[in-house]
């Protein structure tokens, strides 16, 4: 298996409510870091890193199924009943199935996870998740040979989504990843924030985080994931694939048609304050460049 990923940032950077994790995980943390010494891409993404309050994290949000304001996943996701919650995990898997989330959560190990979220919208935030890695649960699934890509989809309640009446994109919200992306020890199943139970607007109970591409592959309130051969059909790349490419690496130098991408704005930053540069790969250079190797990422993007 992958080696495991230790968070370039301590229990230090995060605010009182952190307090409330695991000690245990924290000092795990803290260990990998002197141990590791600085990590290279991670060490970069470290500048300016103090993680968003958690006000802000639960207010400015983008979950169309509950509305395309900011802050109307905040006011409406709280209609979404996440308990009991069950996944289905079928394709290319040794033990398909409908999964409920309380038994998938018995077998996996809960960590800390601060990340950068960059929105392909050129805002950002640092997030202090807490979450499972997603290989594991591939690992629980039984990943068959020739499975190449994993593909998600977020649940469609209509009475309990008030934005899904509006055809914005081809409901249900559909991300994917290759597989090696998804294997990748970043890649997290987020299901908590600041020691929490995820709130609803952030992607309750479960969502995908992947912290090297632009914060829509990150999706939400996950119901399903099938192991595949080919490269799924997603959301916003069959909404505008010129747009929004499959990959969607967070990458200064390949700008989206309608603006930049070389700067962002970090939320909670004020009003007045400077954007700041993007970093390729959102910082996780060091760590994930090598799974693009080869590729033309200005045409690949
Ligand atoms: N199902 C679903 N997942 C989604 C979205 C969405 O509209 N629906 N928005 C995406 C976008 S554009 C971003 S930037 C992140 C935002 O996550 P956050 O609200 O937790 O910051 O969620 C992503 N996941
Ligand atoms: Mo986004």
């Amino acid at each position: 298996m992958a080696r495991r990923y230790t968070s370039p940032l301590t229990s230090a950077d995060v605010t009182p409510k952190g307090l409330y994790l695991n000690r245990r995980q924290i000092m795990a943390g803290a260990a990998g870091i002197l141990g590791a010494g600085l990590i290279g891409g991670g060490a970069r993404a470290q500048e300016a890193q103090a993680p968003n309050t958690f006000e802000e994290i639960t207010t400015y949000n983008n979950f169309y199924e509950f509305g395309t304001g900011k802050n109307d996943p905040a006011r409406n996701a709280h209609m979404l009943t996440t308990e009991p919650w069950s996944i289905e995990i079928d394709g290319m898997v040794d033990n398909p199935g409908t999964y409920m989330l309380a038994d998938i959560l018995s077998e996996m190990t809960i960590e800390e996870r601060i990340y950068r979220l960059r929105c392909v919208e050129a805002w950002s935030m640092v997030v202090p998740w807490n979450g499972f890695e997603l290989n594991d649960l591939l690992d629980l699934a039984g990943v068959q040979d020739g499975a190449q890509y994993v593909a998600f989809e977020t649940a469609l309640r209509p009475d309990e989504m008030p934005g899904v009446s509006r055809p914005i994109i081809d409901w249900p919200y559909r991300e994917g990843l290759r597989i090696d992306e998804a294997r990748h020890p970043l890649t997290l199943m987020a299901t908590g924030i600041y020691g929490e139970p995820i709130p609803n607007q952030n992607g309750a109970p479960v969502r995908l985080v992947v912290p090297w591409k632009y914060g829509f592959k990150s999706i939400k309130s996950i119901v399903r994931i099938t192991l595949q051969e080919e490269q799924p059909v997603t959301a916003w790349n069959s909404y505008d694939p010129r747009e929004y490419g499959f990959y969607s690496n967070v990458n200064p130098n390949v700008d989206h048609p309608r603006w930049s991408q070389a700067t962002e704005r970090r939320i909670g930053g004020g009003l007045f304050a400077r954007r700041q540069p993007t970093l390729m790969f959102n910082g996780y250079e060091d760590e994930v460049a090598s799974l693009y190797e080869g590729m033309d990422l200005s045409v690949q993007f």
